[in-house]
Order: C-alpha cells, then structure tokens, then sequence
C-alpha cells in the first residue's frame, strides 16, 4: 500500500477500463456549492472548487438504473469511476416514462433529499438541522457536507458513508465502544452499485490488521501493522511516504486508517472492486488515465488459509502448498489431489504434551526446540505479549504448552500463537522470522540429514540466484555463512542487534567532514558537536560526536542508537549509520536542508515564510510523529525534549522530530516512570516532570501544546514578556481565549493568509494539551483526530502557570533545589 515499492510494477502500470457510465447532456451549473433555494436535475452537477470532482446523476452501462455519485472529474469518462454513490440501495428507474426529472434539493427540514420523478423520497441525509439554513459543498478532496451555514457547523459529510472506495483525507475504520463501522463495500456488479459480497475493514486484534472478508469468511489478510506498515503485505512501503498511518486504540477497541496524499498533482483512491481485489488508482493531471499501483490479493497464496493449518504458501514454488517442517498433509489423498483446505498435522508430539508418568518411566527426554523459518508471512490468530527481546518471547512461549510458535517483530515485540497456525506464505523479499515449535527428535533429524538439507536449499535457492550474480567465491562464502547460521538458529540463537544498521569507517567520515572543520560545524548538541558532510556517494549527512569526556553520554548514545535504527516515520530525523572506533562514537543522520524550525518562526524575516498552511502542516506532522513513538511504535517511546528547536525541516518543509537521547522505553503497563535526572527544557517541562520528576507520554503532549502556541503566535513561551500581568505565553493565551479574544494571539505575518477556524481550533487544543492535571490533557492519538477536525472539543480548564503565584521563575528554583540542571548543556543543536 503505497507509492514507493521496491519491486517495479510495470505489468500493472496500464490504463485499466473502469465503469463506463453515461452522463445525460450537460448543461453544468460549474459551482461547488448547492443552497437551499437551488436543485440539481439531472444533467446537472456540481463541481468542486479546483475542478477535481463532480457530482451528479448517472447511469452505469448495461442498467437502466439512475444512481447520484461523486467521480474524478478530469479522468476521460471511458476511465472514471465513480467513488462515491447516494442511493446505492434505492437506484432511480429511468424506464418509467410517466416519471417527471428527479432533483437532488435541500428539504425544508435542511437535509440533503433526492427526490423521484413523483416527488418520493429516494434518499436523505437524515440529520438534525438547527438553523433553518444549510447548504451543501462538495470539496476537491471529493466529500460531499452538509453545512449549518449559521453555526458553520459540518452536519454530515459523505467521507463518514464510504461506498467502495476510499479516498485520501478520510477515515475508514470503527470504533466498537461508539458502535461505528465504517469499512468498504464492494459493488454487486459492474453495472449495479447496490451492496456486493466483499467488505474491507479491520479486525481488532493487538495490533490490528486490515482484512477483506468474502460474506463473513477472510478472503485477504494484510498482517498486524507495526506502526509503519502491515508486515503481511509483501510490497507495503516502510518509508512511511505512503502516507498511510493507523490510528488505535486496543481498549476502546478503535481503528482508523489515514490516508494523506503528499502529491497534489496526482488523484489517488483506493476501492474494492466486485470480485474482492482491492486496488489502489493513481492519475494525474498530465496523465489523466489513471493506473493500477497497488492491489491485493495478487495472486494465489495470498488468498486467505489456502493451505489450511500448519500449510505455507509459495508463489513460486509449484504446487504452490507445503506442510511445516515436522508437520505432514492430515490427509495425504486430498493433498496430492490439491484440495489443501485440510491442512497438516504434527508428525512428533512435543515433549510437553506427552503423559508425564508414562514419560517418567521412559527416562531420558530432550526438550522441545524452535526451528526458524525466515521471510514469513506471519500466520493469524496470533497474541500479542510485550517481552523485554526474543529471548523473553521465546521463554515464555517454551513455558507455555499451548504456545506452537512465536514471532519477535520490531515494532510489535512479541507475537505468540496457540491451536493451528492459518495463513502464513513464504516471502521472497520481505517478511519476519517465525520460530515454530517442535519436539527435539524433529529438530535433531536434521542434524543427521543437514547435508542434504544444505545441498537441497542451495541447488534451489542460492544456486539461482547467487551464482548467477556473486559467481562461485562467492556462493561457497554464502555456502559458510548459510551453514553458520543455521547451526546458530538451530542453537536457538537470535541476535535482536542492530545489525540493519550499516557501520561507517571512521575514515570515510574524516573526509565527509573534512577532518571535522570547524566550517562544518552545525551546532553543539547535548552530547557534542553537529557537523554537515558529505558522503562518498555524494549524499549529505548530518554527523554527531559524542563527546569524549561527557560520561553520561555514552549511555545515551547507546540508547539513542538502539532506538532510532528501529524507530521509523516520515516525521522522524533518519538515523544513516554509526560509527564506532576507539574512542570515537559517531551517529550519522539525513541532512536536513532548512534546518530547525526554530530558524524560521522566530527569525524577524524568514517567519513570513511559514504562512498558516505550512504551520498546521508542520503541526500535523509533529502530532504524527510523536504519536508514533507513543503507541503505534510500540516500543512506547516519550521525547523528553520536545522543542521547536529539536523539529528539523526537510527540502519540502516536512516537519522531522530529532533527538532521542533523552527518550526512554516503556513496558506498556508501567504509566508513570520516576526519574532521578530530570532533564528538559524550560518552558516545555510539564508541572509534576519539572517538580517531581514524573513523566509520561502526557509530559510529551504537554510540550506539544507549549509548541502549538508557539507556532500559532509566533512567540517563545520563555521569553515573553507581553504583558506584566501575564507570566507566559501560556497564561496570556489562556486569558485571551477565556474572554473570547484568542484571535489576537494569531502571528500578525499571518493574519491574512490563515483559516481562523482551524487556528483557534489548534488554540483550544494547545491549551487541553497544558492543563495541569496529567487526566485531563488528551492523548496523542486523540490529538491527531482533533487536529484532523474529526471531533468536538472540550473547553480546556484555567491553568495554574497562568496564576502569578506560580511562575516560571518559581518553578526554576524549586527544581534547581531537587535535580542538576544545566540548561546551556541541554540547548541542543541548533540546525543541522
Ligand atoms: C453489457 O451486457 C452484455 C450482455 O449482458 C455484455 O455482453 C456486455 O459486455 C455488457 N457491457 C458492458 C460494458 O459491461
Ligand atoms: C426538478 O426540477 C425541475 C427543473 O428545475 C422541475 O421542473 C421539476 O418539477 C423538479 N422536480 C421535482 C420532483 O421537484
Ligand atoms: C432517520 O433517522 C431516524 C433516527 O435515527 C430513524 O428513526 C429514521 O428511520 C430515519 N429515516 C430515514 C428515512 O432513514
Ligand atoms: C430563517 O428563519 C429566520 C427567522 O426565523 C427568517 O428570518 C429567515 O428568513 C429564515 N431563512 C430561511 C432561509 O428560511
Ligand atoms: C470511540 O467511542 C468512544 C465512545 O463514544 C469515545 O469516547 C472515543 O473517543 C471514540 N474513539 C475514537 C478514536 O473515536
Ligand atoms: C465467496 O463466498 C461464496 C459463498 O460462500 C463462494 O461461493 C465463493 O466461491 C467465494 N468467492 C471466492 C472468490 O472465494
Ligand atoms: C507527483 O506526481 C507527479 C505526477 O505523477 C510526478 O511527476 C511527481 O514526481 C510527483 N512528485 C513527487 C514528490 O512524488
Ligand atoms: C506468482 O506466480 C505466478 C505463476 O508462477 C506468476 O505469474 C506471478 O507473477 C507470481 N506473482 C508474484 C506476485 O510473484
Ligand atoms: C498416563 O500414563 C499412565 C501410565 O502409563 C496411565 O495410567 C494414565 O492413564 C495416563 N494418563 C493419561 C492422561 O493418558
Ligand atoms: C497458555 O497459553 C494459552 C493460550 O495463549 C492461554 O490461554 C493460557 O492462559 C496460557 N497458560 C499460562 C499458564 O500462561
Ligand atoms: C585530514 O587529516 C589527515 C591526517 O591528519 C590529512 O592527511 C588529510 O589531508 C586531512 N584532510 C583534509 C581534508 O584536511
Ligand atoms: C521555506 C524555505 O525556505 N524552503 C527552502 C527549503 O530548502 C530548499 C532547499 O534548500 C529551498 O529550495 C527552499 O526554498
């Protein structure tokens, strides 16, 4: 699911036909908006305001059916498709000649209504309407509101009722406390819209996956999301500029997927087309026809269970199903006649479910074992369990009986599975290492049989490939390594290190830096300086060197390196490589072009540079981001240190949150850790971290808001110095949003170009975010939604820092009392 893949897709990369519908004669009104004194007749439509959807009557080819939709308006008509439809379940029949033009009109009672030609009721948005005066847009991103245009309240909106399709700005998913679902549906046919067999959504496993169900049977699994990608889906893109992200929360039993299109040059939608293939569409303006990037399933074994329990797919292999090792067909017969549904069965029963007095007797008896199988798609069913690394996984599976196998993912920890293991296939790019349960008599017949297996695996797999690219040094060189590491997997060694990330020799950075000259200084972090350089290959990079004499430091910088080379997002600094020799410890990031925010918003001239659109970009970019390391990462990760100076931009003004030194794991139970360090930066400190030491991820959110305020009023929170009455920034927007004035916060550089509503929005959430009570701060996952306007907002209490009594100055030296602070070693970095 996205748009970088690694595997080309040419052979999907032609022009697909879609439904071909017929439009009647146009006559178009060419507006974006319907009111109530106005219809649409068919022939009519309305167009959004950059003329990329339209709205209006049509009829698919093959049906004398008339349906209201929504469709890509500058697709050629023999490509588009229509992504939205009204009266899916009520079409309009075109036959009937004794029926007057049916009108799309807002009713008196302020819905949106469409009315037949004998004035029935065909469909309606059936709403509450205050006023009595609302109107109707339809926007570029293709949702269709109804708009209480005295409140300005949205009433309803068509995003909120996806038919088959799923565009970018919307939400699809369910919350099963609120009783919501909003998944996909296919169409019945081609030519008739009306509900279809398949449904797309998403379970609520921890993690959850998205599936495609055939009636109430899976059809497609994508694989549990690791908080940047569904690992079940071979060609899902890892560097998070697919744009899709997974919003969930596993006690409120909610899941929504985001959608956000990075190119506004290109049309994107997904659907689910009436035979159960879901597809992703992209077109452009250029291009117009749009074209297949992505779709599911692709083949065979990507069909739900195809090869039963205990059965692993291969797409390359023919046939297609094979039994686990140490598992044989249930019913051979059956098997060999391709009828795979029944699975496999265990050959040799483990050592913990035999009869322990029979066993006794016996005398001696091998414990069970894990035998490893690499670039697996991991099976269903699975329970998710946090564990410290594998070795904690695998324990706890080994303690276990019911436990058949066990899986150890970054970003998800530890996966157990219990009963038969459905669905797994074997990958030959990606995929993650499944350690699956057998009796030692299993494992300990390969000891004996392990040449073959070696020649056997090597003839079919390395043989292909490696000798044809490596030649034949290298194939015995591979030959060595395959063989050590299956002794070590077989040893039931797993190494969780940080071999993906490359080490650079120190001399290739000498000369990236030009033996660390001073001109190439960026800055002075925390831990050392920053300096720019470039590699051999030409790419920029960002080198940090732990200074020698800062003793802490190297704790940091382990944690900071075990962290980032597993923690990625979009809106995360990337972590390139290391570098460690000798003395020297070096970290290796992306260069950021336009350095830290803080040289923008609060630099006299380059500030008008970051009109409102860019801010709330960058807002929304930094929500997501922390977001990541609070949950979907799971590794529970809290910044500590967030500031505008620590949010670096790239070329395109994305928003990259840097510095993890001070970041700390979590065990997901634990909800507040106690520090003897407390370390931070004023003004961003949350009252009980900066008092007494305790964090949490609220502590990130409380920096989040001092942040928010600080980008929508373009002033630092530490040094203001408005007005005598007001202590900081945070109580001076506190006072003005309580007397209703909050739009005098606004930074006057962009008081023309912004939307007063999404900014006092974003002033309302800044201030919930930096309440002083830990509960009633929200948390980032309800940040995000809010921030993307998808629900109501509480009205933030008064805080305490607004009360004189307790300033920051105050706070200052009652932390100076109880933790060693040393705010000029922690002003970090300044651009890199
Ligand atoms: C219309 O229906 C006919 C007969 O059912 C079929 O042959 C033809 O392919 C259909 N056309 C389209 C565009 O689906
Ligand atoms: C729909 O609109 C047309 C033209 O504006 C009008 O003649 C017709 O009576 C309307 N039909 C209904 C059912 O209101
Ligand atoms: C409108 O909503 C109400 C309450 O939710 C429901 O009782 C009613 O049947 C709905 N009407 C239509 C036409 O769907
Ligand atoms: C709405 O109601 C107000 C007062 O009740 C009235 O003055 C106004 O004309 C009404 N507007 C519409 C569009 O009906
Ligand atoms: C889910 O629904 C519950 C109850 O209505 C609500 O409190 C919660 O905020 C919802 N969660 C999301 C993510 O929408
Ligand atoms: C979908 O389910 C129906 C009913 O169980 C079945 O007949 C059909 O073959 C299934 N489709 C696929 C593609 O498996
Ligand atoms: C955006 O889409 C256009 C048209 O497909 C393409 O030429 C351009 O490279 C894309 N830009 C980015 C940043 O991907
Ligand atoms: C799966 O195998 C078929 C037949 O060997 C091949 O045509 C197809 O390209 C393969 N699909 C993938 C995704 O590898
Ligand atoms: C276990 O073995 C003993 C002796 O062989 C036998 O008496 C007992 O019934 C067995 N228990 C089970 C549960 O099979
Ligand atoms: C063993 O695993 C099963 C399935 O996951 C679980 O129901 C059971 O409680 C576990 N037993 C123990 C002792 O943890
Ligand atoms: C870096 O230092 C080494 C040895 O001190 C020297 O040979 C080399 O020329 C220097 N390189 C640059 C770019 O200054
Ligand atoms: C807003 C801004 O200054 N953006 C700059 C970011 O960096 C690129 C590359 O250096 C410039 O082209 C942009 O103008």
């Amino acid at each position: 699911m996205g748009i970088q893949y690694r595997i080309p897709f040419c052979f999907l990369s032609f022009p697909v036909l879609l439904i071909v519908f017929t439009i009647p004669s146009q006559h178009c009104s060419a507006t974006d908006t319907l009111t109530q004194s106005q219809q649409i007749s068919v022939g009519q439509t309305l167009i959004s305001a950059g003329q990329v959807f339209e709205l209006g009557f049509f009829i698919p080819s093959n049906s004398s059916k008339q349906y209201v939709g929504i469709w890509p308006k500058n697709i050629p008509i023999n490509d588009r498709k229509v992504v939205w439809v009204a009266n899916r379940e009520n079409p309009l029949t075109v036959t009937a000649t004794d029926s007057g033009p049916s009108n799309l009109t807002i009713g008196k009672d302020g819905n949106l209504r469409l009315l037949d030609g004998m004035n029935n009721r065909v469909w309606l948005t059936n709403v509450s309407v205050r006023s009595n005066n609302s109107i109707v847009m339809l926007s570029d991103k293709g949702d269709l509101t109804l708009v209480d245009s005295v409140s300005g309240l949205t009433l309803w909106e068509s995003f909120n009722y996806p038919c088959d399709t799923y565009l970018p700005g919307m939400m699809i998913g369910m919350n099963t406390t609120a009783g919501e679902k909003r998944f996909l549906s296919s169409w019945r046919t081609e030519d008739d819209p009306s509900p279809g067999e398949y449904v797309c959504g998403f379970s609520v496993d921890t993690p959850p996956q998205a599936f495609i169900w055939n009636g109430s049977k899976p059809y497609w699994r994508s694989g549990p999301w690791d908080g940047s990608k569904f690992i079940g889906v071979e060609d899902m893109d890892s560097g998070y500029s697919s744009g899709f992200n997974l919003v969930h929360d596993d006690q409120q039993g909610s899941v929504y997927l985001t959608w956000h299109n990075y190119n506004t040059s290109e049309i994107q939608f997904m659907f689910l087309t009436p035979d159960g293939t879901l597809k992703i569409m992209v077109g452009n303006e250029q291009v117009k026809n749009p074209y297949v990037n992505w779709m599911a399933p692709r083949n065979r074994c990507d069909i739900y269970g195809v090869c039963g329990p205990f059965g692993v797919c291969n797409n390359n292999t023919s046939p297609n199903c094979e039994c686990l090792k140490g598992f044989v067909p249930s019913s051979t017969e059956e098997w060999w006649k391709g009828n795979w549904a029944g699975g496999c069965v265990r050959k040799t029963e483990l050592l913990c479910e035999k009869n322990t007095s029979s066993l006794a007797s016996s005398g001696k008896a091998q414990n069970d074992g894990f035998w490893k199988l690499s670039s697996m798609k991991l099976p269903d069913h699975y329970e998710y369990l946090y564990a410290e690394d594998s070795s904690g996984c695998q324990q706890w599976c080994l303690s276990n009986c019911s436990c058949v196998a066990y899986a150890y993912v970054t970003g998800i920890h530890c996966m157990v599975w219990s009963g038969g293991l459905m669905d797994i296939q074997q990958f030959s790019l990606a995929g993650n290492d499944l350690f699956l349960r057998l009796s030692y008599s299993e494992l300990g017949k390969d000891m004996k049989n392990k040449k073959f297996f070696i020649s056997f695996t090597t003839i079919s797999g390395v043989a292909l490939l490696g000798a044809f690219m490596y030649g034949m040094h290298k194939w015995r060189a591979n030959q060595r390594v395959k063989r050590e590491n299956m002794r070590k997997d077989f040893k039931m060694v797993d190494s969780m290190d940080t071999s993906e990330l490359p080490i650079i020799d120190f001399d290739k950075i000498l000369v990236a830096t030009d033996n660390f000259s001073t001109t190439n200084k960026l800055g002075e972090g925390g831990f050392g300086p920053v300096y720019k350089g470039r590699l051999e290959d030409g790419q920029q990079v960002a080198v940090k060197r732990l200074s020698r004499h800062s003793g802490q430091g190297v704790e940091e910088f382990k944690n900071e390196i075990v962290l980032i080379s597993k923690l990625q997002h979009r809106n995360l600094v990337r972590l390139l490589g290391c570098c460690i020799e000798g003395e020297e410890k070096l970290l290796v990031y992306e260069y950021m072009t336009n350095k830290s925010l803080d040289t923008f918003l609060f630099d006299a001239t380059k500030r008008v540079k970051l009109d409102w659109t860019k801010r709330f970009h960058i807002i929304q970019g930094i929500a997501r981001g922390l977001l990541y390391l609070h949950r979907d990462s799971y590794l529970r990760v809290i910044h500590r240190d967030l500031k505008v100076s620590n949010i670096l931009l790239d070329n395109d003004m994305n928003p990259k949150i840097s510095d993890f030194g001070l970041a700390r794991t979590f065990r997901v139970t634990q909800e507040l850790a106690n520090t003897h360090r407390v370390m931070g930066t004023f003004g961003y400190m949350s009252p009980e971290y900066a008092m007494r030491g305790l964090f949490s991820e609220k502590s990130d959110v409380y920096s989040f808001g001092v942040l928010l305020l600080e980008m929508v009023s373009g002033v630092r929170n530490t040094s203001f110095h408005y007005h005598e009455k007001y202590l900081s920034l945070l109580g001076y927007a506190w006072e003005l949003y309580n007397e209703g004035q909050a739009s005098d916060l606004v930074d006057e550089v962009m008081v023309g170009s912004c939307s007063l509503s999404e900014v006092m929005r974003c002033v309302r959430i800044g201030l919930l975010c930096v309440q002083d009570h830990v509960a009633d701060r929200p948390t980032m996952s309800i940040v995000v939604l809010m921030l993307s306007n998808e629900m109501d907002l509480p009205h933030p209490k008064q805080p305490t820092f607004s009360i004189p009594s307790l300033s920051d100055a105050d706070l200052r030296s009652q932390c100076n009392k109880i933790c060693s602070i040393n705010e000029a070693s922690l002003s970090i970095i300044e651009g890199r």
